[in-house]
């Protein structure tokens, strides 16, 4: 991904300025005497504002004041004590994504609401997994509309990943059963398989995708071998009650945190991965090719403050 190439540290940091200018701004402001819990006060208000959410901003102002309480500090020292606390929260959160080293055919399964960055993700690492030269089948899962399979073929063709439809309505767990077995038989290394984010309603979108896992493990009982929740975090804190729906009614093994890049609220990350069972494993920063990393807990609690790598 793009950790491989120059500069994802920059990338990152680019992505998340949106976020860290507003924590930048408020740190110079805040703390220009020594410390003091009228500052304090407002130290845990920035990070709940930056949608860290109660617990861990209380925790992390807590943690601060311990070590810096009655002295006057830079404002260099406080991103870097801040860097420090934020990756305590987060470095047990991360995870590895690594559909080459499973068996094959390794089977990812995309999950989420319309709109939170599924096919963009998942064009995003088929383009990734073909560049290091595995045979990749992308399946379009989400049937019910056009336009997403279409988008979806875009993706395919640009990845030089192989690419497999049905016409708008068919049944979604019949083409993920048939895209599996033709894996098998191929020999290819990792099937993606997108999905809608949206049906008739909320119990029915959920009723397909347990249909669609259901129907795969009539293929490969470990089928799908990962299950992949993609979330966006410029809808803020509704991205908890997704992780929450998703996560109980379907199971989730990973998240995947898109459009880092496109909110100042970068900071809901912090409580998605600590109400999640699954840990975070790739951020999105953009919507180009190589605009999805590995997720680091330490990268990203620096970029969030506005430090360098
Ligand atoms: N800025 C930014 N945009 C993204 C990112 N990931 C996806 N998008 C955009 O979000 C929109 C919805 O993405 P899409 O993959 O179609 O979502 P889906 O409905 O879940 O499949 C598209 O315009 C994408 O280009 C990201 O990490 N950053
Ligand atoms: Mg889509």
């Amino acid at each position: 991904m793009a950790e491989q190439k120059q500069g994802w540290f920059q990338r990152l940091t680019s992505g998340l300025s949106r976020s860290s200018q507003a924590m930048t701004q408020q740190v110079t402001e805040i703390f220009r005497r020594p410390l003091d819990q009228a500052q304090l006060d407002e130290l845990e208000e920035m990070l709940i504002e930056a949608d860290l959410g109660p617990h861990a901003a209380g925790r992390i102002t807590q943690a601060f004041s311990d070590a810096k309480f009655g002295k006057s500090v830079s404002d260099q020292e406080v991103k870097e004590a801040l860097a420090e606390l934020v990756t305590r929260e987060l470095i047990s959160r991360e995870g590895a994504f690594d559909p080459l080293s499973g068996p094959k055919p390794y089977v990812v399964l995309f999950i989420g609401v319309n709109g939170s960055g599924k096919t963009t993700t998942l064009g995003k690492i088929a383009a990734d997994l073909t560049s290091r030269g595995a045979r990749v089948l992308i399946v379009a899962g989400d049937t019910f509309r056009a336009a997403a399979v279409e988008q979806l073929q875009v993706w395919a063709t640009r990845a030089g990943a192989d690419f497999m439809s049905r016409p708008t309505g068919a049944d979604a767990a019949g083409l993920a059963f048939d895209a599996v077995e033709k894996a098998r038989a191929d020999g290819y290394d990792v099937v993606l398989i997108d999905t809608a984010g949206r049906l008739q309603n909320k119990q029915g979108l959920m009723d397909e995708l347990l249909k669609v896992i259901r129907v795969l493990k009539k293929v490969d009982p470990d089928a799908p071998h990962e299950t992949l929740l993609v979330l966006d975090a410029t809808v803020g804190r509704n991205a908890l009650s997704q992780e929450n729906l998703f996560g109980n009614q379907i199971g989730v093994s990973g998240i995947v945190m898109t459009k880092l890049d496109g909110t100042a609220r970068g900071g809901v990350l912090v409580p998605v991965a600590q109400a999640s069972d699954s840990p975070i494993k790739l951020i999105g920063v953009g919507e180009g090719i190589d605009d999805l990393q590995p997720f680091d807990a330490r990268a990203f609690s620096r970029s969030l403050v506005g430090l360098d790598a």
